[in-house]
């Protein structure tokens, strides 16, 4: 059952062919500084604000920081949870995500069995997502125990993807992990969105309008970006660099 989140989403991707997505970790960032951040984030044209980290493990700085996005921004709060630590009864969605290329069951089923009747009772829409740890994979990569998909072997990431369409999943992440040096390459971006059905979001080390237009322009539906937002001097000019740039690239594509 899909709800309104979802079906915002999927409005804006097809209204402005891809969309942008502005990642906030909780730890790196104060609340003063997410709401400003998320202020200026939506004056540039970003979709909707993601929560989360790879290491939260107290939920009350995620509330706080969810609290302060909301007071400053109408955009929905998407949490990005790393654990069942990542949620908070303020936001609107979760990506309930599933680790397939994990080696642990925790991150595939474990974590979503532990959060899901937290998800019910905060009434978050569950989005569900299968999230493909790619190349180097960064502290995502270590904490969730992935085996990462090395970006010369694209056609693994496409058996992961088709599956998790096949599993009933309604988007696909290909993260290639926070700060990675190494994007996600075009050719396994391109591959993937050409097996299946569903919305593809690729992040992970994307910088630049130009990095940003590649990843659309092989194929990626939302592009998520979140050390550049938090490293920037403005945060408006950067998203409105990444978002006309996903905008160019996708009136291209059709
Ligand atoms: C991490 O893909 C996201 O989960 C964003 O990565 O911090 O490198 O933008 P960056």
């Amino acid at each position: 059952m899909s709800g309104k989140i979802e079906a915002y989403l999927l409005s804006k991707i097809k209204l402005d062919g891809a969309i942008h997505f502005s990642l906030l970790d909780p730890e790196e960032v104060s609340p003063h500084e997410a709401s400003e951040i998320s202020r200026e984030a939506e004056k540039a044209g970003t979709t909707a604000i993601m929560v989360g980290g790879s290491t939260v493990t107290d939920s009350k700085i995620v509330d706080v920081t969810v609290k302060a996005i909301k007071s400053s921004t109408k955009l929905p709060v998407i949490l990005f949870p790393n654990d069942v630590a990542g949620l908070s009864r303020y936001a609107d969605a979760v990506w309930f995500m599933s680790l397939l290329n994990s080696s642990d069951p925790y991150f595939i089923t474990g974590a979503q069995a532990a959060a899901s009747k937290l998800i019910k009772q905060y009434t978050l829409e569950p989005l569900p997502l299968g999230y493909i740890i790619t190349g180097s994979g960064e502290a995502a990569g270590l904490v969730g125990k992935a085996k990462p998909i090395p970006h010369e072997k694209p056609g693994l990431a496409v058996n992961y993807a088709l599956a998790a369409q096949y599993l009933g999943m309604r988007f696909v992440y290909l993260e290639a992990g926070s700060g990675a040096k190494e994007k996600v390459p075009s050719e396994m971006i391109n591959l993937v969105k050409n097996a299946i059905e569903i919305p593809l979001i690729v992040g992970g080390g994307i910088k630049t309008g130009g990095d940003a237009g590649q990843a659309v322009a092989a194929g990626a539906d939302a592009v998520v970006t979140g050390t550049i937002v938090e490293e920037t001097e403005s945060v408006e000019n950067k998203i409105s660099e990444l978002v006309q740039s996903i905008r160019k690239a996708a009136a291209k594509r059709k």
